[in-house]
């Protein structure tokens, strides 16, 4: 196993969301984004993970000068309270020129709109600091099979990300697969569609992923698989770590809410391939319950993180030796025992 090291923790804005949902409307009161931040650093976080309009609120209506003026502003801000910007994300699924698609629209003027908006998004990245844009593709996909041609798509996908690879030559891409929600079918569901693509863009070194683990549970997918996967590329460059009960709508729940085996099968592997050494953080994409109150409205974060700690003891203290001997002589019945009773507490 990798030598033991301290991970750095993330979140964003939207994971201290309001409780609204697509039947009800919002259970707690907007909080400011000041207020936000603030409580990232009472809950020992390091990092914050931003959209573009996070950075500069109603984008649209904005100028390029406006809009870095913005970002340069928050930067500041960032620096004086000792937080790091993650990523920057592109949010191409409120817009309506996105209803539908972005990079993939049928019609020309609306997939320039999306790569202007994508390319701002790389300068604001610049301006916080980081060099991770993160692509979290909500629209590109079909509710019709016969609406786009994925072929066509996988070719515009493509000269979208090329176009912002050529724009910023340091700018790394992280691609987030998620198989539905919002489409019936999205066009890159799952890490290995997302590290296949990157091989037919212009620099696929800087094209890589973020596994989200209700997303890989959304695609009949192992989580830890994914993870190990992506790792054995080299390709995982950020991490939300959430929780999902079965093929439903995407839950994000607290991490291990649902299955803590699987949860610990996930801080295992990201243990063995030495996750977070070359600076990636864990960053937790859960939102609250839309019953939690008020006053317990940072819980489902905080929770996510001793959760996740104390996993991490649990990856470390296995007996590996024991496990081994087991798997040599293939008593998996014992090795299945020996990870529940480990898990128990035992
Ligand atoms: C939704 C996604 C979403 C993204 C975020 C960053 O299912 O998980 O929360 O992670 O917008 O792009
Ligand atoms: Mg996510």
């Amino acid at each position: 196993m990798a030598k033991a090291h301290t991970y750095k923790f993330c979140f964003g804005p939207w994971n201290l969301s309001e409780g609204a949902d697509p039947y009800g409307p919002t259970t707690r009161s907007a909080q400011s984004f000041a207020w936000k931040l603030e409580q990232l650093k009472h809950l020992g976080f390091d990092a914050m993970m931003f959209h573009d309009d996070d950075v500069a609120p109603d984008i649209d209506a904005k100028s390029e000068a406006q809009i870095r003026k913005e970002a340069k502003e928050l930067r500041k801000r960032l620096d004086g309270e000792g937080i790091i910007a993650e990523m920057v994300a592109p949010r191409l699924w409120f817009a309506p020129q996105t209803i539908d698609g972005a990079y993939t629209n049928n019609d020309p003027k609306c997939r320039q709109y999306a790569i202007d908006r994508s390319l701002r998004t790389l300068d604001i990245a610049r301006i916080l600091g980081t060099d991770l844009i993160v692509l979290w593709l909500a629209r590109e996909g079909t509710y019709l099979r016969e609406a786009k041609r994925g072929r066509r798509s996988v070719e515009l996908l493509v000269e979208a990300v090329d176009k912002m690879l050529a724009h910023d030559k340091k700018v790394r891409i992280a691609i987030e697969p998620k198989p539905n929600e919002p489409m019936d079918h999205a066009y890159l569901p799952t890490i290995g569609h997302a590290l296949a693509f990157a091989q037919l863009t212009c620099d696929s070194k800087r094209v890589g992923a973020l596994i989200e683990t209700a997303h890989c549970i959304l695609a009949g997918l192992d989580p830890a698989d994914e993870i190990d996967f992506a790792m054995s590329f080299d390709k995982l460059w950020s991490l939300h770590l959430n929780d999902q009960n079965g093929l439903k709508f995407d839950q994000d729940k607290p991490f291990a809410s649902t299955n803590l085996r699987s949860a610990f099968n996930q801080v295992r592997v990201l243990e063995q391939n030495g996750y977070g050494k070359n600076g990636e953080y864990v960053c937790f994409d859960v939102h609250p319950f839309r019953t939690t109150k008020a006053e317990h409205w940072l819980a489902h974060l905080d929770n996510s993180r001793r959760t996740f700690l104390r996993l991490v003891e649990k990856a470390r203290s296995f007996n590996e030796a024991k496990a081994k001997q087991l798997i040599a002589d293939r008593d998996y019945q014992a090795l299945d025992q020996m990870v529940i009773e480990h898990l128990l507490g035992r």
